[in-house]
């Protein structure tokens, strides 16, 4: 009997602390230090000449899109180039010019490499030919591609039911690539498709479906242009979508109003400099929110309850604050909802949301006076037991104001990575969308799985359940990025074979299966020649536009392959030819899979034309204002119920956030510098009547645990900062503190982990 050989890695890297440096936080985001900062990343990742090459290309109308987050691009984008700091940092992060090869590994193991930091493994740079972990062996070899397809192939063609393997994707691939990777795992026979959107935006789906018949955002960017309001809720834009504060600058320039609800005041809302506008950055920037409302965590909607109290109130006494014309067309529940309202208390709503009765009055009287409301929100809604309801509240006030349907007016969930939202649309889903399927079958000429599969928290379930076999990942950093680092670590493990498809070394490549294949593929911002012939790619923005995208770097080594051919041998190879799709054929021509995405997908018609130049928008049923899609053919109010977290006396509400120095897991640097943080990862940013009724001082070192279902959880060391956050509430960066997040806790209807309200408690290690 052969014995059970485990690898000894490590989950977190060493944990030490890197030399903190603490400073105020910062008023003014962007302006001269942003762009000092992108160059500076951008020369010494990829050299002077690769860096501005690409850098002028980056989301230029024949480019490529930047791979950073999904914001849209204008129309006519700037001269100055159309990017931001942290989307250059993107760039030099994808096209640096260091690399990994055999050789490397030959020198060391997973387990060395797995006592370095998730900063440190980034740094090592691109892969650049495909590997494989051979079972009982702790070194990368080398594999040729058809090796590495026939592993693959064999381990799928040998497990009993193909339920038994998984099929994760991550939101950068480009529509070609997702469409192809979609099809394949359907014709494989499953729907196991966990992707990036289930931790992120699935509670928007949820909601927005069920509210307004699209799972989608409403808006177009210029619709930001002219809005009269602006509500940013949970959402960090300095950092996590620098480009969008020239939309809400250009708003307000407009004469609109911006308010943001959010527990931190974030410093690209306090004040911007445009790095697009020459007198901008000479001078001392603009205040962007005009209001800020610091909620505490996870009490939106005991906000929203208020002001829709409110609103209501204000119409009973003087009209013309609801838009009842709109609701008695288009609108279901109104009297439901005036209802529930009134059963609920003014000042209790008040005293949860820990936020002034003053600021609460002055936000009402905005949204009584105007009606072109745009709500932009992120994972600050999305990441709660209950973030289903959270954005629908939010749905409640833009109903009520008939914002939506119109222009300047609208939802705008937005989107985290660049083309999460056309993954989406172009099939990648673990549930099962009939129309597709009856396509698929009428055009692809095979039948579909008919069953839902697994979505990520169920995916994590049945691996450690040892029902499901095989992982294979098209992107991402599934281990860190996930809850519950330990039990996913377990959950993986559990697999025969597990498969990363990757730009960059990360610790889902260290912590694996049985056996692991690492394969390397392009960049977005690198040239994709095929036969002679430039290939393209099209993504989608967070506003639906679908364009064109195409690299122009010479790729990181001529042994690593583009995403769709990776997905096209692995079918060609796992159907032997004896399929009714052409796969090697598709590989090899992105046209033919954009004919394909035109015959199956609605509102792709067209698209190897329709997405040049600036492209084109998908169809968006709200932007029609029809709702026939939904009960009664309305757009739906909602009644929702206050959280309890039924909080212990010395429990704390932990929000997961993101650094400016990060992309998810990608760690780019140590600095979070808007917050006043420098070299240092390992902060908790807490209250300081906090600090004082827990004893604790500036610069403590300290353990946080989590206790849910009686499994204490621990993620170790971290100093104290004192920091203007209310209190009750804790913050600290993932992916450090996914220790700390059960994996079966999540919000109810989109399975989205809490990672925005776990209930911790600090514990007093030592002095700093
Ligand atoms: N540079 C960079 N860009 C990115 C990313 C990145 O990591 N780096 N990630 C991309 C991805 S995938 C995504 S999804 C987006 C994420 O973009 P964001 O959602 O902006 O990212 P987070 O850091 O998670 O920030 C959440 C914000 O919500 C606030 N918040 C937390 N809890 C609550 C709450 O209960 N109520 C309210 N009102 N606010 C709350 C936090 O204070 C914080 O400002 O960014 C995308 N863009
Ligand atoms: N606690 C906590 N956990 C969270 C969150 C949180 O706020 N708090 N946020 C959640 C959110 S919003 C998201 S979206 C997920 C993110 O989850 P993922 O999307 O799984 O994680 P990323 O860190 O974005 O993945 C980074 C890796 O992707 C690979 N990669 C980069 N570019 C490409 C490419 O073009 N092609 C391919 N094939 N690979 C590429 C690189 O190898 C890189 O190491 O994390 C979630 N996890
Ligand atoms: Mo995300």
């Amino acid at each position: 009997m052969e014995k059970d050989f485990k690898r000894n890695v490590s989950l977190t890297g060493e944990i030490t602390f890197t030399g903190l440096r603490l400073q105020k936080p910062m008023q003014t985001s962007a302006g001269l230090l942003g762009v000092k900062e992108a160059l500076r990343h951008s020369f010494k990742e990829m050299g002077v000449v690769r860096s501005m090459r690409a850098l002028l290309e980056m989301n230029q109308e024949d480019g490529f899109r930047c791979p950073s987050c999904a914001w849209p691009v204008p129309e006519h984008p700037s001269k100055i180039a159309e990017y931001c700091e942290n989307g250059a940092k993107a760039l030099a992060d994808e096209a640096t010019t260091a690399h990994v090869a055999a050789d490397f590994f030959a020198k060391i193991s997973v387990e060395e490499l797995s006592r370095l930091s998730d900063f440190e493994l980034n740094k090592l740079g691109r892969v650049v030919e495909p590997m494989v972990l051979k079972p009982n062996s702790i070194h990368y070899e080398p594999i040729s591609w058809q090796d590495a397809f026939e592993l693959i192939s064999e381990e799928l063609h040998g497990l009993e039911n193909p339920d038994e393997a998984i099929f994760y994707t991550s939101g950068r691939s480009s529509n070609e690539a997702a469409f192809l990777y979609g099809m394949f795992v359907r014709a494989f026979g499953t729907n196991n498709m966990p992707d990036c959107s289930n931790m992120c935006h699935e509670s928007s789906g949820v909601a927005l479906s069920e509210t307004l018949g699209i799972g989608k955002g409403s808006v177009k960017l210029d619709d930001l242009y002219g809005a009269e309001v602006i509500l940013v809720v949970g959402q960090n834009p300095g950092t996590n979508h620098p480009r969008m504060l020239s939309a809400l600058e250009k708003c307000k320039r407009n004469g609109g109003k911006i308010i943001s609800i959010n527990p931190l005041a974030e410093t690209g809302l306090v004040s911007f400099k445009n790095p697009q506008s020459v007198s901008d950055m000479l001078g001392s920037g603009q205040p962007i929110a005009d209001i800020h409302l610091p909620v505490k965590i996870n009490e939106d909607i005991a906000l929203a309850k208020l002001i829709l109290k409110k609103l209501v109130a204000l119409d009973a006494k003087k009209g013309s604050v609801i838009d009842h014309e709109f609701i008695v067309e288009y609108v279901d529940g109104y009297d439901r909802l005036v209802q529930d309202l009134a059963s609920y208390d003014s000042e209790t709503l008040q005293q949860r949301t820990g936020v002034s009765m003053r600021k609460i009055d002055k936000t009402v009287q905005l949204l009584a006076e105007n009606s072109k409301i745009v709500v932009c929100w992120a994972m600050g809604l999305t990441q709660h037991k209950n973030a289903v309801e959270c954005i629908k509240e939010y749905v409640n006030i833009l109903l009520l104001k008939g914002a939506v349907g119109k222009p300047f007016a609208g939802t705008c969930p937005v989107r985290g990575h660049s083309n999460v939202q056309g993954d989406r649309s172009v099939g990648i889903m673990h549930y099962v969308n009939k129309t597709l399927n009856q396509k698929i079958r009428e055009h692809l000429k095979f039948e579909p799985p008919t069953e839902p599969g697994y979505d990520t928290v169920n995916a994590i379930k049945a691996m450690h359940e040892k029902k499901a076999k095989v992982f294979i990942c098209l992107g991402g950093n599934f281990l860190m990025a996930a809850s519950d680092t330990q039990y996913t670590a377990e959950a993986i493990q559990n697999c025969a074979l597990t498969v990363q498809i990757s730009t960059k070394l990360n610790r889902s490549h260290l912590v694996t299966g049985k056996t692991a294949l690492l394969l390397p593929t392009f960049g977005r911002s690198e040239k994709d020649e095929k036969n002679g012939n430039l290939q393209f790619l099209t993504m989608e923005s967070s506003t639906g536009k679908v364009r064109q995208s195409k690299g122009l770097l010479k790729p990181a080594s001529k042994h690593i392959k583009s995403e769709p051919e990776i997905i096209a041998l692995m079918a060609h190879t796992y159907f032997k030819g004896n399929h009714s799709m052409d796969w090697h054929a598709l590989g090899q021509d992105y046209n033919l899979i954009r004919s394909l995405i035109d015959k199956t997908v609605k509102g792709f018609e067209n698209t190897n034309e329709r997405s040049k130049g600036f492209g084109y928008y998908l169809p968006n049923n709200v932007r029609e204002r029809d709702f026939r899609m939904l009960p009664n053919g309305r757009a739906q109010l909602s009644i929702t119920s206050l959280p309890d977290h039924k909080l212990e006396p010395d429990e704390l509400l932990l929000m997961t956030i993101r650094s400016h120095d990060q992309f998810n897991t990608t760690i780019y640097g140590l600095n979070d510098r808007y917050r006043g943080i420098h070299n240092e990862r390992r902060v908790i940013f807490m209250n300081e009547q906090d600090m004082l009724d827990k004893h604790l001082s500036k610069l403590d070192v300290v353990n946080l645990h989590s206790n849910y279902d009686d499994l204490k959880r621990t993620a170790e060391k971290f100093l104290v900062i004192p920091y203007e956050i209310p209190k009750g509430n804790i913050a600290a960066y993932f992916p450090e503190t996914n220790l700390l997040v059960p994996y079966n806790h999540f919000a109810d209807k989109s399975q989205t982990p809490i990672s925005k309200s776990i209930k911790v408690t600090v514990e007093k290690i030592s002095k700093y």
